[in-house]
């Protein structure tokens, strides 16, 4: 941790003297990202002695305050009255200029305050106090003398982490969550479940983890229509599970857990086939080996519900402040539901019309999504989906995440839905990060396999450029449906933590920006200059981010492998 300080801090030198290139010069300001709302400079600057002392009536607000800054290595100490101290204040009222997850931060020569509704705001201002934190030519640590006001534009600003497709390791978890914090996302989507493993420990159905997070290869990387021969698996225990959510939450982090249904689902269905449909040709679910939409869907059975119902409970017990559950929905294949008779009696026992074969996928899967959701609403929990679950009729409070086409995001809001943007377009961080095609074979032709990605481009500046609300959403009415946005890290080929971080880094910090930052003002040039500032935060940090020449800033952490 020492150790982490110090480079903290010696990358914060360097950070400083990009910033005040001459002692004369009037100090430009610390290169926020996200950039805050307001930020005025003053004279002067804010001494920081080796802790800082806080003075705060609540516990809550000092917790938040701490927690923030412990991940830059700056340590603080409980005083009851001291000079140069950073005063922290909660006040409720405080919520109707600035909102639960704004600031008001006053840093003078003698004191720094802090003034917000909620500790979220307190541990949101500490961020933004480390960002500003630099160290003059003889070696002190200051912060220059601002006032700042901020608040974030949107309420979901969230990152999607796929552990099915690669297991990441709890610890990298946590990583990436303290690395979340430090950009202000406050939504984890966990995508738990899939074709290729399921993750998470149900203890009424032990199979699903015994049987079901077990593969027995992956694709080759570079050469992905062939398997490597490893067995590949790996989940995580109810214990492990709570300690992570515990851990998100003192970092004012959501988790939504996601279980994939009905597609996606060929781990759980051969954990336990009997809630496949076993009665269509050819039926052998396998844990799948290779990527891609594949066929195993669930059987629209009462045998299947109450096994959801099940595990429903279990998962909203280990979510308890997620407010949704991500239940997929996207990706189904309809050959096993047409093929299946015992799926076509249900159907028609449940007024379905089942003898339209062309239909009767689509009637499936909205009966499917409906009965799913009312299982979670039972549970007390909303269902969200991609967007897939717009089409099969979503109630009033069925959230959606559009990953497809924005239509469905103009359908949901103007008929009153939430919706959460996710379009492949910008927020698809697991596709390549080069310009063009040749960008990206030239970068494997130096890197090796490990540089392989699913396809597509998106660049750090077609991120930067998102606008989230449709433009055919105009009213205030219809623009508040839009919860916010979130990057995807979907892992086919994110083989571990070095190749994580750098598919998510520096693009997680333009969304990011995107996410909290207000639209005027939105520059790219800006955002690149502070991103070079930035840049050594996240090398002091020790992140694998991509170097604007593209190549990863940890040379010497592999791409491939564990
Ligand atoms: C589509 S986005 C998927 C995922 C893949 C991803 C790869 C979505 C709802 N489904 O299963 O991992 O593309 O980019």
């Amino acid at each position: 941790m020492k150790a982490q300080f110090a480079s903290f801090l010696a990358a914060a030198v360097l950070a400083a003297s990009t910033c005040f290139a001459a002692d004369t010069a009037a100090p430009a300001a610390p290169s926020f990202i996200p950039r805050p709302v307001q930020v005025e400079l003053k004279a002067g600057a804010f001494p920081v002695a080796d802790t800082l002392p806080i003075q705060a009536e609540a516990q809550t607000a000092a917790e938040a305050f701490t927690t923030a800054l412990a991940f830059s290595g700056i340590k603080t100490i409980r005083a009851t009255e001291s000079a140069n101290a950073v005063t922290l204040t909660l006040d409720a009222k405080l919520n109707d200029t600035l909102g639960a997850e704004g600031y008001r931060l006053t840093v003078a020569p003698d004191a720094i305050t802090v003034q917000a509704a909620a500790p979220a705001g307190v541990f949101y201002a500490a961020q933004t106090l480390a960002q500003a934190l630099t160290k003059d030519a003889a070696g002190h640590a200051t912060i220059p003398a601002l006032t700042i006001q901020d608040q974030p534009r949107f309420a979901w600003r969230g990152l999607m982490l796929d552990s099915a497709r690669h297991f990441i390791q709890p610890d990298d978890v946590k990583r990436m969550i303290d690395l979340m914090a430090l950009h202000k996302f406050n939504h984890l989507h966990w995508h738990l479940t899939d074709d290729q493993g399921w993750r998470l420990e149900i203890k009424k159905y032990p199979r699903l983890t015994a049987v079901g997070s077990k593969r027995t290869e992956s694709p080759t990387p570079g050469n992905r229509n062939h398997g490597d021969g490893k067995t590949y698996g790996g989940f995580y225990t109810q214990e492990q599970v709570k300690d992570i959510v515990a851990y998100a939450k003192a970092r004012f982090i959501t988790v939504i857990p996601e279980i994939e249904m009905p597609g996606h689902a060929a781990a759980a269905i051969t954990a336990y086939p009997e809630f496949g449909n076993k009665d269509v040709p050819n039926f052998h679910p396998t844990v799948n080996t290779h990527w891609g939409v594949l066929p195993y869907l669930y059987a629209p059975s009462e045998e299947t519900f109450k096994f959801l119902d099940d595990v429903m409970g279990e998962v909203c017990e280990l979510f308890p402040e997620a407010p949704y559950i991500h239940i997929g929905g996207d990706e189904c294949p309809e050959a096993q539901w047409t093929a299946s008779a015992a799926a076509r009696d249900m159907a028609r026992k449940n007024g379905l019309n089942a003898d339209d074969p062309k239909t009767l996928p689509k009637q499936l899967h909205s009966y499917f999504v409906r009965r799913v959701e009312k299982i979670i609403n039972a549970h007390g929990k909303r269902l969200i989906g991609w967007d897939e679950v717009q089409e099969s009729g979503p109630t009033k409070t069925t959230t959606l995440m559009v990953w497809r086409n924005w239509k469905w995001a103009v359908q949901a809001a103007t008929s009153g839905n939430d919706v959460i943007m996710t379009p492949t377009s910008h927020t698809y961080i697991d596709y390549g990060q080069e310009a063009s095609k040749k960008d990206q074979e030239t970068l494997v032709h130096k890197l090796g396999n490990g540089a392989e990605v699913i396809g597509g481009s998106l660049t750090l500046e077609k991120v930067y450029s998102f606008e989230p609300i449709p433009p055919q959403l105009t009213t205030p009415e219809q623009i508040k449906h839009v919860l916010g946005c979130q990057a995807q890290l979907w892992s086919e080929y994110i083989f571990n933590q070095a190749k994580l971080e750098y598919m998510a880094f520096p693009r997680a910090c333009a969304l990011a920006e995107v996410a909290w930052s207000p639209t005027a003002g939105r520059n790219f040039a800006d955002f690149t200059q502070r991103l070079a500032v930035h840049e050594k935060r996240l090398a002091a940090h020790q992140v694998n981010y991509r170097k604007a020449d593209g190549l990863p800033a940890q040379p010497e952490r592999p791409l491939l492998g564990p």
